[in-house]
């Protein structure tokens, strides 16, 4: 099957304009960790202040890079699982409002006028063309869904009533509809608080209701990242790995979909328990909550495993009975055929392990005063957004490159390789910045001529072997990178040798349950969305009443401590020597 020329482009630039983008996001990713072990003492390198390095960092990697391939793969699930046609004139609409979004963003940070980090609190305030590229890259990304996936998803249904819809399919829908749940709350923020200050319409807004409006997105949104890699797991992996491969669990799988759909929402305040304008009894409800959707992953790790026994036993009987001898057949790392892409399916299941151990150690409310703001945070989300999802985002992209431009993938060595160093780079990574989180390393922080500088009065000795460990591993991450940049480049400069395509391999199911329940996705969104609401009218109650706060300490972006007092600690001081 061919797909349509125009659609066929559309994609490959929805796959090419984010990987482009990946070499500043990863560029600027390594000049932390040296920023950090203070191999740069400045607050600046090559014309790139440090904030600003961080925000291109940030911005870039978790919200560019992904929001553009998901649309990207959810194309191809659609156009192939369902093999109805996708409409040439949406899919050029989302791309250029995605692309003009994306320009407008990239001018303000490239120009210095947004350093707000990806979280953009405030008082933090950018250029306003960077919350309304934002916001245009966000609407792009939707216009598929309700003009292109939604009515052939409907088409579908109705002309085959008894089936269901091939689980990468659902996956993709959930995930999608999820995504117009979450960014509901961030237009608000956007819309009623930050472009009417960045504009100089308001003179004041309140900072905690932003950050709790930003958070009502924010947790959900990594689930947005995470789901586009479970259905591909679902979907491919199995029949990857194996001729006979196959899904262990249809039922599993959709229930975790459904999961991932309830949970995601009411969760968001874990990343403000240390917050002072939200009452505890909401927060201890929110962590409640997010214990809640670990399980789902907990779901996908029996189930992919269990998938990946099943389907290595299916091809090699004579190792029924073997308890671990099968895992000696998973190609880990392999140049046959399609199967370089499986080791950025495994690198990135084996960093999942500890991203998930550690995210639900963030959750874990008290735990969580230990590491809030400290370098374990990045350490936790380098394994999660920055492991499965980047790895097996890299991995597709590499091999839809290959389908769509009808080339042999080149290099595959070294494409099979990559992943593998990104995986030792961040396994360092993160034991050294797990460690220093621990004894108190702050995250967002230009330690170079700070707490890493021998010559500052702040020089943290302590933390140095770890900064140190922490640049050693970033920077193999950052060569397993340019060994995929490597097979990625060449093979698109490469010459065609076959007819362009958008076939995948596809899994079978082993248990194909048929859970009724989880057929109809109406009920369960009218469910999420109340319980969305449920969980935050109180705390945004709250915050309008007790977040407002009228003095903070002053703020220097040259040094991590407070330059000044806020004015109640003045008061206080006077009190004092007036007392005395
Ligand atoms: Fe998180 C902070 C809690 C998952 C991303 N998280 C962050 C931030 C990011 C992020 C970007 O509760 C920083 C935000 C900022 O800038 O401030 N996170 C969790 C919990 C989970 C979790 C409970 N996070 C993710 C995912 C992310 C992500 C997924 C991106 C995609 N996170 C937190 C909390 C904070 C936080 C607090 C705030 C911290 C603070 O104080 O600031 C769970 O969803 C994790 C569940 C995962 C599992 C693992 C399942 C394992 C699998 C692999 C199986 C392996 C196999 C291989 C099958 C339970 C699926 C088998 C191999 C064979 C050979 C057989």
């Amino acid at each position: 099957m061919r797909p349509e020329s125009s659609v066929r482009t559309v994609i490959l630039l929805e796959i090419l304009l984010p990987v482009a983008l990946l070499i500043f996001g990863v560029y600027h990713g390594v000049m932390q960790v040296l920023y950090r072990a203070g191999i740069i003492k400045d607050m600046s390198f090559l014309g790139i202040e440090y904030y600003q390095g961080l925000t291109l960092h940030g911005v870039i990697n978790a919200i560019v890079f992904t929001t553009i391939l998901i649309v990207a793969f959810g194309n191809i699930m659609f156009w192939y699982l369902l093999k109805k046609p996708l409409r040439p004139a949406v899919q050029w609409v989302a791309f250029l409002l995605m692309l003009v979004g994306t320009l407008m963003a990239a001018w303000a940070m490239f120009t210095g006028k947004a350093n707000v980090l990806y979280t953009f609190y405030p008082p933090l305030i950018a250029h306003w063309t960077f919350y309304l590229g934002a916001a245009l890259l966000i609407i792009g990304s939707i216009v598929p869904l309700f003009f292109d996936w939604l009515p052939n998803y409907l088409a579908w249904k109705r002309e085959n009533p008894d089936k269901k819809v091939p689980i990468g399919v659902y996956g993709v829908m959930v995930n999608h509809i999820m995504w117009v749940i979450m960014v509901v709350p961030v237009v608000i923020e956007v819309l009623f608080q930050l472009l009417p200050l960045s504009m100089g319409l308001v003179a004041e807004i309140n900072p905690s209701l932003a950050r709790t409006l930003f958070w009502a997105f924010g947790h959900p949104v990594v689930y947005f990242w995470l789901l586009p890699a479970y259905a591909m797991l679902y979907q491919i992996l199995p029949r990857l790995v194996s001729e006979k491969g196959a899904l262990f669990s249809d039922g599993a799988a959709r229930l975790a979909f459904i999961l991932f759909l309830i949970f995601s929402f009411p969760v968001g305040l874990h990343h403000q328990y240390t917050e002072p304008g939200i009452t505890n009894s909401y927060k201890l409800i929110h962590a409640l909550f997010t214990f809640g959707v670990a399980v789902p992953s907990f779901i996908t790790a029996f189930s992919v495993a269990a998938s990946l026994e099943y389907s290595i036993k299916a091809q090699y009987p004579h190792l029924k009975d073997s308890l671990f001898a099968w895992w000696t057949k998973i190609p880990y790392i392999s140049t046959q055929g399609d199967k370089w892409v499986v080791s950025y399916y495994m690198a990135g299941l084996f960093m999942f392990l500890i991203g998930g151990i550690t995210g639900i150690i963030n959750a874990s409310y008290n735990l969580n005063l230990v590491v809030h703001n400290t370098a374990w945070v990045p350490a936790h989300f380098h394994t999660t957004v920055g492991g499965l999802v980047t790895l097996i985002f890299l991995g597709m992209s590499l091999f839809f490159l290959g389908r769509l431009t009808g080339k042999e993938i080149r290099a595959k060595a070294l494409a099979a390789l990559a992943p593998w160093l990104w995986l030792v780079g961040f396994a360092i990574f993160n034991i050294a910045y797990s460690i220093a989180g621990i004894e108190g390393m702050p995250r967002r922080t230009n330690m170079g001529p700070s707490y890493s500088n021998p010559d500052s009065p702040i020089f943290a000795a302590d933390w140095m072997p770890e900064a140190i460990a922490g640049a050693v591993g970033g920077t193999i991450a950052g060569i397993g990178f340019v060994l995929f940049l490597v097979s990625f480049v060449a093979t698109l400069l490469a010459p065609k040798t076959k007819e362009e395509t958008l076939e995948f391999p596809t899994a079978s199911t082993y248990h194909d349950e048929r859970m009724p329940a989880l057929q109809r996705l109406t009920p369960w969104v009218v469910f999420s969305s109340l319980l969305f609401l449920i969980a935050y009218i109180p705390p945004l109650y709250d915050v309008t009443k007790r977040g407002v706060f009228f003095d903070s300490p002053g703020y220097n972006d040259k040094s991590p401590l407070p330059i000044t007092k806020p004015q109640s600690a003045k008061e206080e001081d006077k009190k004092e020597v007036s007392k005395r």
